[in-house]
């Protein structure tokens, strides 16, 4: 196998779905503006359809393990951006902590500001999905959802919600703000989900 360049190579080529073009800016895209941090009343909680609820501070959410990830991101106003590397906590370490309950199926996405996202239980399970708080490096700056985000690399990045709070976990889908916009529910870019 040969090393990944720096140009749309062949590889590269592979790796940018259909409708989308690579772009090497980091372009930022959210409605509102980013909430105001305070590290004294942050919390980030899951809720809903678990065994052990959780409810974690800045201090005791930065005391979990933490790893580097590199996935791609897709946006479905047609940029994509290749080997990001994230940091953060896999949500799989928080799966297993909280233990979703039999009757649970989705899981809705509650940020600061307002912003809702679902995303399907057995998608959230994937291995690659992290609650992050940096990346390529450097802690995420506000825009980009400092303190903290979730990153869906098998989804359209309006699934990546940022400055997360809460993990709603429910026995019935509940359609999050663009998705009752026309957005797509699933949301894969690889068959183009892009609207509903
Ligand atoms: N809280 C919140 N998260 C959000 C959004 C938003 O409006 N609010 N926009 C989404 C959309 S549409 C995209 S494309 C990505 C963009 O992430 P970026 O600004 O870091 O590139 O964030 C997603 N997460
Ligand atoms: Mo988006």
């Amino acid at each position: 196998m040969s090393e990944p360049t720096n140009d749309d190579s062949a590889a590269r080529h592979d790796r940018i779905p259909a409708g989308q073009h690579l772009t090497r800016r980091w372009p930022v895209l959210h409605v509102g503006s980013p909430p105001a941090f305070d590290p004294a009343t942050w919390s980030f909680e899951i809720s809903g359809l678990v065994e052990q609820p959780l409810q974690l501070t800045w201090e005791a959410f930065n005391a979990l393990p933490m790893i580097d990830q590199t996935s791609d991101m897709h946006c479905v106003t047609t940029w994509s951006r290749l080997d990001m590397t994230w940091r953060g906590v896999p949500m799989a370490t928080l799966l297993e902590q909280t233990r979703p309950r039999a009757g649970a199926a989705f899981v809705i996405a509650h940020c600061d500001g307002g912003y809702t996202t679902n995303i399907a239980l057995d998608v959230l399970r994937e291995p690659d999905v992290l609650l992050a708080i940096g990346a390529d490096g450097e802690t995420l700056s506000d825009e980009h959802g400092f303190p903290m985000r979730l990153v869906i690399p098998s989804r359209y990045a309006w699934k990546s919600a940022k400055w997360l709070r809460r993990l709603e976990f429910v026995d019935e889908d509940r359609p999050g703000f663009w998705e009752v916009r026309g957005y797509h529910n699933n949301a894969d870019p690889w068959t183009e989900e892009r609207f509903g």
